[in-house]
């Protein structure tokens, strides 16, 4: 079925009033796909070979937002409609699942920081959800990807796509698959890290990419954040440690210019004082410890999953040449590199 008659049936599901509105598809996220209707709302069809457990980001996101409600009423969690059977998402004749939300039309997301106060005001919003979400009940939320940002098994599926993976992609990326290899001490640290009990659980964002965030048409001030569906369970690193990996550098991880790489110190400290702003009260002092070493974790996560992904054959992450992921795991190398430096 084409995708504008998924669409229409879709919305006809929910009691808003769409008819008409133009579709555009819209976002740069590299697992759902995203439309804007008019300018009214979002719809997104979620990936579901990736989320396999759909349910578990409806339970969370009604968790999170009856808490935030309590807690504080002004707070914007963009959360996705309920459709007339009073359901976060909305089933298509093809087994698709949707969720609509609104469009926030004055909203601007960015691939890169330009400033550092910026980046003070993106992290601070990060920082401020979990903070918010502290005094929720944490067991009742759920995990809505098993074993996300486990380095272990991370490194488990590398290892296979080593051995399963595409004869020419691994001759391809020889060099770059040596240079991970090289940096399997860090899994060692983050392996002894979860072994001593110095980490807490809180509840995390776990994708805190700079284009998660929507600032104002000035980026001066921040609307929301946004791509709640990996909202659940986490460590405090995961969410600091992406922040430093995307607002760090002045290019994104989609760079192929990879002299262009580099790690702003002014950006990395506002990153840093941002995020503390809301979370250093609730941080304990052995998390505190660790804020320096949370981005070279989380640029080896995904760099690793960018490499596994090419050596695969891009199963996973969406591509739009080919080669693109070799690229990307390149880049969060060479990001690596300077964060290690
Ligand atoms: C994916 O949804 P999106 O494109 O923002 C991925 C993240 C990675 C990111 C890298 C569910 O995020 O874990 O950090 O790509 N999300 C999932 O750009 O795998
Ligand atoms: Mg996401």
């Amino acid at each position: 079925m084409e995708i504008e008659q998924l669409i229409s049936d879709v919305l006809k599901q929910y009691d808003v009033n769409a008819n008409n509105s133009t579709i555009v598809r819209i976002g740069s996220g590299h697992i759902n796909d995203t439309f804007s209707i008019g300018d009214k709302f979002v719809l997104q069809r979620l990936n579901t070979n990736i989320f396999k457990k759909p349910e578990a980001i409806s339970n969370n996101l009604s968790i999170a937002s009856l808490h935030l409600k309590k807690v504080e009423p002004d707070y914007l969690f963009l959360e996705p409609y309920r459709n007339r059977s009073g359901d976060l998402l909305t089933r298509d004749a093809s087994d698709g699942q949707w969720r609509l939300f609104d469009y926030i039309e004055q909203g601007v997301s960015v691939n890169e920081i330009s400033n550092s106060e910026q980046a003070f005001r993106a992290a601070k919003a990060f920082g401020k959800l979990t903070r918010l979400l502290e005094s929720s009940d944490i067991s009742k939320y759920q995990s809505t990807i098993e074993k996300f940002h486990d380095l272990r098994w991370r490194w488990e599926q590398f290892e296979s796509a080593l051995i399963n993976g595409e004869d020419t992609r691994k001759s391809e990326g020889e060099e770059v698959i040596e240079s991970y290899l090289g940096f399997k001490s860090l899994l060692s640290e983050y392996e002894s890290l979860i072994r001593s009990g110095m980490l807490r659980l809180h509840i995390t964002h776990n994708d805190t990419k700079i284009n998660n965030v929507l600032f104002n048409a000035e980026l001066s001030e921040v609307i929301c954040v946004i791509d709640l569906d990996t909202l659940m369970p986490g460590y405090f690193i995961y969410d600091f440690g992406d922040m430093v990996r995307t607002f760090a550098s002045p290019v994104s991880e989609e760079e192929k210019d990879y002299s262009k790489i580099q790690v702003r110190k002014d950006v990395f400290e506002s990153t840093y004082s941002g995020y503390l702003s809301e979370m250093g009260e609730i941080l304990s002092k052995d998390e505190l410890e660790l804020l320096p070493r949370a981005g070279a974790m989380m640029t080896f996560v995904i760099g690793l999953r960018f490499l596994t992904d090419y050596l695969n054959g891009d199963t996973y992450y969406k591509t739009s040449y080919p080669g693109q992921n070799l690229v990307r795991a390149t880049n969060q190398l060479v990001l690596l590199q300077h964060l290690s430096d």
